[in-house]
């Protein structure tokens, strides 16, 4: 989303600098946008189909790949049915125009209902929320950061991450700009990140209780006579009900168990439902957790009660000129649970199962059971809970095929890997980001260099399968076309939006601050916002139940979590120079009590054990962290053999995945809880 300049002769990149022209990012880029030509230059990128054989890894044809894969789901897919056929889709896709564009067709055509995606591991208990309150999964509300003047940031590290469900090139300045205008950030998180550095206030939480947060900082509104509906007064629905639900969760009754003092957490309400106008922002942190689902309602609810919601200032409904939305009509049945996983009756929504139980399905036997799988740009072995399990249970597939651009650790478990052009080869126009962001503009970036003879798009490769699996003709569309055809249906068509106005204007086009839109978006049958569906009120007893404190596990006494670092994404950018030079960033974070009952000093290598692996690695003692809690970086762990990623390798680092337990979700949503992981830790 970050606009950039790249001078380039031939096809060598000379500089890489953010355009100051660029009017949703103002010059401002991330150190990941540098990497680009270490990726495009980058010399372990396949580029040729590979087919695993006995004597190792071997180039194949186009051709002969498309035949072996179409053959073999159908083979399967015959004699076990058309779900033993599972997919794996994973954080790429969602910036990369071709597939967002062209993944919809492909899984019609694989018509297989075992659908796994990163997701599950991020921001599913989102769309959850949204579904239930707004009628619709992607209607998602984003912090309206550049006019609050209070922002609760809960589970986030908006200064390392740019935001995420926010999309906000430049956060420090917008972050800045809300204090100059004297306004407050409050920061929520058991680790002192960097955006907690920066903002106004830190309160530290213990793991996995910011529902009883939320709850109690509701309770407060009620207490503080401050509910004020404003324009939403005639849609939002259960406001007295609301109130009796939060009556036990006073400040006093959830204090000893997040961790804050109950006069600071009546503080944050006041001080929430005082300011001009607010918002709170949750999201990794208070996503993947046990309590996910029931986080992100709280959060919408918090946002509407104090009269922060559809309204400059609050949280707030994009407008982007192509409108994931569109068509969309009042009154979908919801389509959460309509289908449970077969293992462990996870619920199905949003065309896809939670892909912590994606091992179980492949392992379990029975009717149903998954035989073969195709990942597209994903790395489940190091980024989903117990991800070495995962890797196992690849290798008793029959036969599993990745797209992807290296070979890596889930892609050595493949029987042929497609490999896929990459950013700079792509053009792009960000079809989901654009709908997550703080502000609505638009911008399409044609290719910059024509990709290398035999590479093909990774739209091109799902759209050749498709037809293969279908015995179709191959679409005749290209994403330029349907994204022409969308931004003239779009919002802003009637004023001319169309991929020619767009590459007439290279830098982008800024379409304006968000705007109070809701009512007329609102897509519940009845056009109105239930504050409390029956779904999250079922789930009540679980979070009471937590109030019963349960005892520390004296096995596994500290609390995981993990960490993003501003030089790495996810799991694959760890192959560029500019990225990994320096020192290793896979450390344990520590507290210095912690540190001295183990008796281990600064830098010192220690073992993190959980119920399900070990891994070895530097401890940093530092109070940056809450007592009782350790933090490690996630996308690590590029030392396991056979795998091409050869700068990767001279830092691998560890999985935090290797630790993370598959039966930990979310019960209400089946999104993985990775954070709060219970571990052991000793000197090694
Ligand atoms: N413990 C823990 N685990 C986590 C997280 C955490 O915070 N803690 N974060 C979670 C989150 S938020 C996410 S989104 C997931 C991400 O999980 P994944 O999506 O599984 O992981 P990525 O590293 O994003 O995987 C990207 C894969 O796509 C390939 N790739 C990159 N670009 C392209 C391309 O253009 N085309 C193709 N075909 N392939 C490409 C890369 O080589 C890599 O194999 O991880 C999750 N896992
Ligand atoms: N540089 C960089 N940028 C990225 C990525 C990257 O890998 N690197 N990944 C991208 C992706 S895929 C995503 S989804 C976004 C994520 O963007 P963010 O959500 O901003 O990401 P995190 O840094 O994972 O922030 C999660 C925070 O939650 C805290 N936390 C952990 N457990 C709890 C808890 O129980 N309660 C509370 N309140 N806090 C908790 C952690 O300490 C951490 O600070 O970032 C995106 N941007
Ligand atoms: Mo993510």
């Amino acid at each position: 989303m970050c606009g950039i300049e790249i001078k380039y002769r031939d096809k060598q990149v000379l500089s890489i600098k953010g355009d100051k022209q660029d009017p949703f990012s103002k010059g401002h880029m991330c150190p990941k946008a540098l990497a680009l030509q270490d990726f495009y230059e980058d010399k372990d990128r396949i580029k040729t189909p590979l087919k695993r054989t006995e004597k190792g890894w071997k180039e194949i044809s186009w051709q002969s790949a498309f035949d072996e894969i179409a053959t073999k789901f159908k083979t399967i897919q015959h004699a076990y049915g058309k779900n033993a056929v599972g997919v794996y889709l994973g954080n790429p896709n969602a910036h990369n125009l071709g597939n967002a564009l062209f993944l919809k067709p492909f899984m019609k055509a694989l018509g297989s209902l075992n659908r796994f995606s990163s997701a599950s591991t991020d921001q599913m208990p989102h769309h959850v929320a949204s579904n239930y309150m707004f009628g619709n999964g992607m209607l998602i509300p984003i912090p309206d950061i550049d006019r609050t003047d209070f922002m609760l940031i809960i589970g986030g590290n908006p200064v390392v991450s740019n935001g995420s469900m926010m999309t906000a090139p430049g956060v420090v300045h917008r972050i800045k700009a809300i204090q100059k205008r004297g306004g407050k950030v409050v920061v929520v998180d058991p680790r002192r990140t960097k955006t907690a550095k920066i903002a106004n206030q830190h309160l530290f939480i213990r793991p996995e209780k910011d529902a009883l947060l939320l709850m109690a900082m509701i309770h407060c509104i009620f207490e503080q006579n401050a509910v004020n509906l404003r324009h939403l007064v005639n849609v939002v629905d259960n406001i007295t009900q609301l109130e009796t639900l939060v009556k036990e969760y006073s400040p006093e009754a959830v204090t000893a168990h997040v961790g804050i003092p109950a006069s600071d957490i009546r503080q944050l309400a006041a001080d929430m439902s005082n300011a001009q106008s607010a918002v709170c922002y949750s999201r990794m942190g208070a996503s993947t957790q046990s309590f996910g689902g029931l986080c992100q309602w709280l959060t919408n609810v918090l946002n509407i009660i104090t009269g922060n919601f559809d309204r400059e200032g609050g949280a707030m409904f994009p407008l982007p000129a192509f409108n994931l939305l569109r068509g969309n009509t009042k009154g979908h049945p919801t389509n959460f649970g309509k289908y449970t996983s077969r293992v462990n009756q996870l619920p199905f929504f949003n065309g896809e199962f939670p892909v912590a139980t994606l091992a179980d399905e492949i392992q379990t036997p029975g009717e149903g059971q998954i035989k073969a799988m195709i990942t597209i740009a994903g790395n489940p072995v190091l980024s989903t809970p117990a991800g070495h399990q995962l890797a196992d249970a690849f290798d008793q597939l029959e036969f599993m095929v990745s797209v992807d651009i290296y070979l890596n650790e889930t892609t050595k478990h493949a029987d042929i890997i497609l490999p896929a052009t990459s950013g700079l080869e792509n053009s792009h126009y960000d079809i989901f980001f654009n709908s997550f962001s703080v502000r609505n503009t638009a911008k399409y970036s044609t290719a910059l260099f024509e990709p290398e003879q035999n590479q093909k798009a990774d739209w091109q490769i799902i759209n050749e399968l498709a037809a293969r699996l279908t015995d179709t003709p191959v679409s005749k569309y290209t994403p330029e076309m349907v994204l022409d055809m969308e931004l003239k249906s779009g919002p802003y068509g009637e004023q001319g939006m169309s991929l020619k106005m767009l590459m007439d204007n290279p830098h982008g086009l800024d379409l304006g601050p968000l705007k109070t839109n809701l009512i007329n978006r609102l897509l519940t049958p009845n056009g109105e916002i239930n504050l409390i569906p029956d779904l999250y009120v079922n789930d009540l007893p679980r979070l009471k139940a937590s109030l019963e404190l349960a005892p520390k596990s004296s096995q596994f006494p500290f609390e995981l979590i993990g960490r993003r670092l501003a030089k790495s994404h996810n799991t694959w950018t760890q192959n560029s120079q500019r990225l990994v030079k320096g020192k290793n960033p896979c450390t344990l974070e520590i507290h210095p009590e912690d540190a001295a009952s183990i008796g281990i000093i600064n830098g010192q290598k220690v073992t993190v054990s959980s119920e399900v692996g070990e891994v070895t690695l530097d401890a940093i003692i530092t109070d940056d962290v809450l007592q009782g809690v350790v933090s490690m970086p996630q996308g690590w762990g590029h030392n396991q053999a056979d795998t091409k990623m050869a700068v990767a390798a001279t830092q691998p680092g560890v999985s935090i995945n290797d630790l993370t337990l598959a039966n930990r979700v979310d019960a209400l949503t089946g999104n993985a809880a990775l954070n709060g992981t219970p571990v052991a830790i000793y000197a090694a």
